[in-house]
């Protein structure tokens, strides 16, 4: 691995999920090839390589099989390179923790299906319900985080670990989210840990480098409403 023809990227710049990917990449200065994939009108290789799901992102290694989900590229990514910036920690317990977060926060807090929701609820009372999902969901975080980094600046302790790419990548989102929701994910009062580890995790290179700014996330929104309009 290293050689650019060697990995290849198949994402959309807007993507949270694309953007993890591309955290772990610059994160292990992976250098790579990008194709931007226009997801209302899904191309031909998206549609062979991800048949099952047909979302990006979606990692090409060299000559093997096509690797989909994004918890699952950034495991293999540092399970094929661990001496490049190792993200997952060596202790099978500490590896197992970090892997029920993850979980948790893609499944459980879905960030992203959650931010979603709120955009296409239009009725108070909904975003309302939705609002405190968030916030219970980000105090349980809050005592994950606690634990992990040990009085540290990351989740991984010194250095980004795995679950900082897991959730970091989600952080360009919330602030843009949160402005037009008239909210705070990552609140000072309630979570004051990880309102410190976000405002830290931005000024990251990484991260900067790997996500977006408000203008293509704006694009964003405006086509997912085209084909996915907001509930009145
Ligand atoms: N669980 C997936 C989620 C990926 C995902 O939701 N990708 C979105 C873009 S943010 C997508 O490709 N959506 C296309 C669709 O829903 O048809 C992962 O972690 O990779």
């Amino acid at each position: 691995m290293g050689k650019e023809s060697e990995i290849k990227l198949l994402g959309t710049r807007a993507s949270p999920f694309v953007n993890r990917v591309q955290f772990a990449l610059y994160l292990k200065s992976i250098k790579h090839e990008y194709t931007e994939e226009n997801l209302a009108r899904k191309s031909e290789l998206l549609l062979t390589s991800n048949p099952v799901h047909k979302k990006v992102p979606v990692l090409f290694h060299a000559d093997k099989p096509p690797i989909c989900e994004s918890q699952i590229i950034v495991e293999y990514l540092d399970e094929t390179l661990p001496d490049l910036h190792q993200l997952l920690p060596s202790v099978p317990l500490d590896r197992a923790n970090c892997r029920f977060w993850a979980q948790f926060i893609d499944t459980k807090i879905v960030f992203f299906p959650l931010y979603e929701e709120l955009r296409r609820t239009k009725r108070k009372e909904g975003q309302d319900a939705i609002k405190q999902q968030m916030i219970e969901a980000t105090q349980l975080l809050e005592e994950a985080f606690i634990k992990s980094s040990k009085g540290k600046a990351y989740f991984g302790g010194d250095q980004v670990g795995y679950l900082d790419v897991i959730l970091g990548c989600f952080i360009r989102w919330t602030r843009y989210v949160d402005e037009l929701n008239d909210f705070n994910t990552f609140d000072e009062v309630r979570t004051p840990e990880l309102a410190k580890w976000a405002k830290n995790l931005s000024s990251h290179e990484a991260l900067k480098s790997a996500t977006p700014g408000d203008e293509t996330l704006g694009s964003f929104v405006g086509m997912l409403n085209v084909y996915k309009p907001p509930y009145q």
